[in-house]
């Protein structure tokens, strides 16, 4: 089975990979996604200066879900630089994600990680944990001034990572945007911002950071991921490839999110809490699937989904 993708003229050795910020802040962690059958190397979004992130507990799961407000942890743009050149021995493509708290700083940040040639560039513009720094992906001009501005420094193939948008009018002008932006994928979604998990017995939230706000991932977003994913992949039509993430657990929901119109996924909540076999484990019951389908590629399951 060709479980191979293809996203801006970068070949990715299976269509199966982790999501930014699950277990890739360390350069332990890396190498371990590295040594993996994760078809990519995706790293925790990176910010100017080294962070700690919010107080913990900061990540908790629940049933068919998890809720986090990590607040950004990671070594800091220059340590992530100097590591790509170690990365790259794994011989598969390393996806640079990015975030930064102005434009000036993601500015920065873009031009010197595109310097140490990543295969590709994953714009943060979704992070939704940041007290005072609402998700920038909400704000229409400023992500057509923010990405006009960090194309301009940018040579490397760069796709931006969104939230879920919850009204077809946004999938519109988001996705107008990115077209005139010249941006080369997208990947969706990122968790659902500021949702809210309760436990009955303590009577308390369950994380601490924002008073128990934090982005929901797992297998309760799926439906609001194939949305996203559909409705993305229908106005962009391959122009723009679209990276599937949320709610993967199983070789089924990856199905599910090619049929949607995923070129590859990303997995977040289901990686974090499995480690790095999920890979090899989604891999085949993927194959699985897509052979009892009668396709000989997961690429030609792509955007296969019917309408009734
Ligand atoms: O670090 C985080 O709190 C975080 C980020 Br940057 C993000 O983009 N998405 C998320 O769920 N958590």
């Amino acid at each position: 089975m060709n479980l191979t993708a293809e996203i801006a003229g970068v070949t990715f050795p299976t269509c199966i990979m982790n999501a930014s910020g699950a277990r890739c802040v360390t350069a332990e962690e890396l190498e371990v996604i590295g040594k993996s059958r994760a078809g990519a190397i995706v790293t925790k979004s990176m910010t100017l200066n080294a962070r700690d992130g919010n107080p913990t507990p900061r990540y908790v799961t629940f049933p068919r879900g998890s809720i986090n407000s990590m607040g950004l942890p990671n070594l800091g743009y220059q340590t992530y630089v100097d590591l790509i050149p170690h990365l790259k021995e794994f011989k598969k493509p390393i996806i640079a994600s990015i975030a930064g708290f102005s434009p000036d700083e993601f500015i920065d940040i873009a031009t010197a990680i595109d310097a140490a040639k990543p295969d590709l560039l994953e714009i943060n513009l979704s992070c939704p944990n940041i007290e005072g720094h609402p998700q920038i992906a909400y704000d229409f001009k400023a992500v057509e001034q923010l990405i006009t501005k960090i194309r301009n420094v940018v040579s490397r193939p760069m796709g931006t990572k969104l939230p879920p948008y919850f009204d077809p009018v946004h999938h519109d002008h988001i996705a107008k945007i990115l077209e005139r932006c010249g941006i080369d994928f997208i990947s969706v979604i990122n968790s659902i911002g500021n949702g809210l998990v309760i436990n009955p017995e303590t009577d308390a939230v369950i994380i601490k950071p924002k008073g128990g706000f934090g982005g929901l991932g797992g297998a309760i977003i799926k439906p609001v991921a194939l949305a996203n994913v559909r409705a993305f992949a229908l106005r962009l039509q391959g122009r723009i490839p679209v990276i599937g993430v949320g709610g993967i657990e199983t070789g089924q929901d990856i199905y599910e999110h090619l049929l949607a119109g995923a070129s590859a996924v990303q997995i977040g909540t289901a990686f974090v809490e499995e480690g790095p076999q999920i890979f090899g484990r989604l891999e085949q019951e993927l194959t699985t699937i897509v052979a009892r389908k009668g396709l000989r590629s997961t690429a030609e399951a792509v955007g296969r989904l019917t309408e009734l």
